[in-house]
């Protein structure tokens, strides 16, 4: 008799490995330790090949990106089964519970093995042809091999040919955007499909998830009315003084600015045109650019001085992987993606940026950008691979941004040999102001209208046929600018940028311009660098540089990587929990209050009129 009873008694503690007992928090605890191993080891392979693929363009590349990447879709999404059969938002450790949360969303991977490849080919297409786009010279119709970098870049930064910047603008987009636009409609539909396999809406919902908030919409637009009227004034300033070289004719008084002038291929930024609209024009400032050549700065010499930098604030020294393995300059006889990037390996050690580094202020400033991606990779690599990211992506825009603020004051460049003059009486110090300013509130409305647009077409609110209309209602409503010519339906504007084509979010660029102005409020007086209501400590002169306190404050906040919702990390460097514009409205607040009275007193018309270019909008839509 005992026989049964005993053979019933292992029969069932064997049949219990099955039941949902075995996927308890336990059993959990040992699943994040494989799947670390795992996902590590996993995204490491892709990277390679990922790597391999947009530092040298080829078919062969290709292939290898397209096989590796889907066998990786594969492995992730039995994993992604494995993490469905746990009861883990019952789970009563917070961090356990954090990181199954993080690893129940699996993104693009939860397509079908056909579809999955379909969009990795359909991205690394769009990819392919926004690297290898060339256009004509202006000057030399039979010269045709100009690329965005650095040749392109190059006449949009300098030149004052209105017809020449015309040329430039409107073969680039012919080259690269409009190429693009069938295979971004295909691109759309499939990361739609994949965001619903998630159980999201749609893929901008899928994308904002990453904010873990749920009115980080309105947040974002509650920032934006608070930057509006700051960014109108500069408008106003800066197309009155664009309407004094180019005349009436090409600038007028009212309406939007045409896009052209501004000194960048997407207007985003315009400080290559404030040396020609300064505040005080017989102050002008010294040539950084110059002094950069004329000192044999290399791009060697760029990343190590950035290094330098972070180093002097007791952040890290980049690994000699970094130096063995990065890409600082264009290299020869190939085709790759030239768009600067920061890329960590995800195997604790590799670090690397690919950079077609040009030898001017601008890319000074990117080399720093892209460094302070890998600090923040540096930072945060103690941790499981599924909280090595940004507290939120907008963290991790922020951190090199943050030091350039530093980077770019006259003190500090004086202190490194890239400024000549001694002091900087009230009007250079202004004027230095004002181009800081041409590049960060003038950043807003752009980063702001990027995903605005891609978020009402992945919601179904723009059609292919409006793309063009809808990019240039939203260009011409929050940036006043205007196309230098009438646009058609069948383009694509909107792909002749990076991110679009390269399926890169873009908000995340709106936040890093906000809170890296509370960041550097917050490390500048811990410094002693800025005391309010001090008139010899003001928030735009602040240079940390050798602040080790300040260095640690930043450090503080790096290290948690995403293992505590944003808010912790926030409150951990500034004190505050929330997203605030007041820190950027204080640094600017001695050139905002200069330009206002300026635009009153010369009685400058403040905000624009409607365009008359055609912005491609059906008959019916041009309201
Ligand atoms: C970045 O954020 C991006 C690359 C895979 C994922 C591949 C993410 C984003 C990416 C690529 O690092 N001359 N590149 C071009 C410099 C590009 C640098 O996009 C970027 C950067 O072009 O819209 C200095 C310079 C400080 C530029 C924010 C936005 N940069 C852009 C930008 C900056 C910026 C700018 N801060
Ligand atoms: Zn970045």
């Amino acid at each position: 008799m005992w026989l049964p009873t005993l053979s019933i008694l292992i029969l069932s503690k064997l049949c219990s490995t099955n039941n949902v007992l075995d996927y308890d928090e336990e059993h959990g605890k040992q699943f994040l330790e494989q799947a670390n191993r795992d996902t590590l080891l996993w995204r490491n392979k892709i990277s390679l090949a990922e790597w391999a693929y947009a530092s040298n363009i080829t078919d062969e590349n290709l292939a290898t990106k397209l096989a590796v990447s889907s066998e990786g879709a594969k492995f992730f999404k039995d994993q992604w089964q494995d993490v469905q059969k746990y009861a883990w938002k019952t789970f009563k450790d917070p961090d356990v519970k954090r990181q199954f949360s993080k690893y129940s969303i699996l993104g693009t991977a939860a397509l079908s093995s056909d579809k999955y490849e379909q969009l990795t080919k359909a991205i690394a297409s769009m990819e392919e042809i926004y690297a290898k786009a060339k256009i004509c010279d202006f000057k030399n119709p039979e010269k045709c091999n100009l690329s965005l970098e650095p040749e392109i870049t190059h006449i949009l930064s300098t030149s004052n040919n209105a017809e020449e910047l015309k040329h430039a603008w409107v073969e680039w987009r012919k080259n690269s955007g409009d190429k693009s636009k069938a295979l971004f409609k295909e691109y759309v539909n499939l990361v739609n499909e994949a965001a619903r396999l998630n159980n999201f809406a749609d893929n901008g919902a899928f994308w904002l998830d990453n904010y873990e908030t749920e009115d980080i919409v309105q947040q974002f637009e509650d920032l934006w009315q608070q930057i509006k009227p700051a960014y109108l004034q500069i408008h106003a300033f800066v197309r009155n003084e664009l309407q004094k070289i180019y005349g009436e004719s090409v600038v007028s008084s009212t309406a939007p600015i045409p896009a052209h002038l501004l000194g960048n291929m997407w207007a985003q930024t315009w400080s290559n045109i404030a040396k020609r609209t300064l505040p005080f024009p017989n102050k002008t400032p010294e040539d950084v650019t110059q002094e950069m050549v004329k000192q044999g700065y290399t791009p060697i010499k760029m990343f190590e001085s950035a290094e330098e930098f972070f180093k002097s604030i007791n952040l890290s020294p980049m690994p000699d992987t970094f130096w063995k393995n990065s890409i600082l300059q264009k290299p020869e006889g190939r085709e790759l993606v030239c768009h600067a990037s920061a890329w960590d390996m995800s195997d604790g050690k590799d670090f690397r940026i690919k950079q077609c580094t040009t030898v001017d202020i601008e890319d000074f400033f990117t080399v720093h950008h892209e460094m302070g991606h890998i600090q923040y990779d540096l930072a945060y690599k103690h941790h499981p691979i599924i909280y090595r990211e940004g507290a939120n992506e907008g963290f991790h825009e922020a951190v090199g941004d943050t030091i350039s603020l530093s980077v770019s004051t006259q003190k500090h460049l004086r202190k490194i040999g890239l400024l000549k003059s001694q002091e900087d009486d009230y009007e250079s110090d202004l004027n230095h102001l004002y181009s800081t300013a041409l590049d960060k509130i003038v950043f807003l409305p752009f980063a702001y209208t990027v995903d605005q647009f891609r978020w009402n077409i992945f919601k179904g609110l723009i059609k292919p046929e409006n793309y063009n209309c809808e990019w240039w209602k939203l260009r011409e409503n929050y940036q006043g600018i205007e196309p230098p010519v009438n646009r058609s339906s069948d383009g694509f504007d909107a792909g002749a940028k990076y991110h679009v084509v390269a399926d890169v979010p873009y908000i995340r660029y709106f936040v890093s311009f906000v809170i890296q102005f509370q960041f550097h409020k917050a490390v500048c007086q811990k410094s002693g660098q800025y005391v309010p209501n001090d008139p010899t400590k003001q928030l735009h002169q602040c240079d940390i540089y050798q602040n080790t306190e300040a260095g640690k404050l930043l450090k503080n906040m790096l290290q948690l990587g995403s293992s505590k919702p944003w808010p912790d990390a926030m409150e951990a460097i500034t004190g505050q929990r929330k997203m605030d514009a007041s820190g950027l409205l204080e640094y600017f607040k001695p050139i905002l209050d200069y330009i206002e009275n300026k635009n009153k007193e010369n009685g400058v018309h403040v905000g624009w009129t409607h365009s008359n270019k055609s912005f491609g909008c059906p008959p019916s839509n041009s309201e």
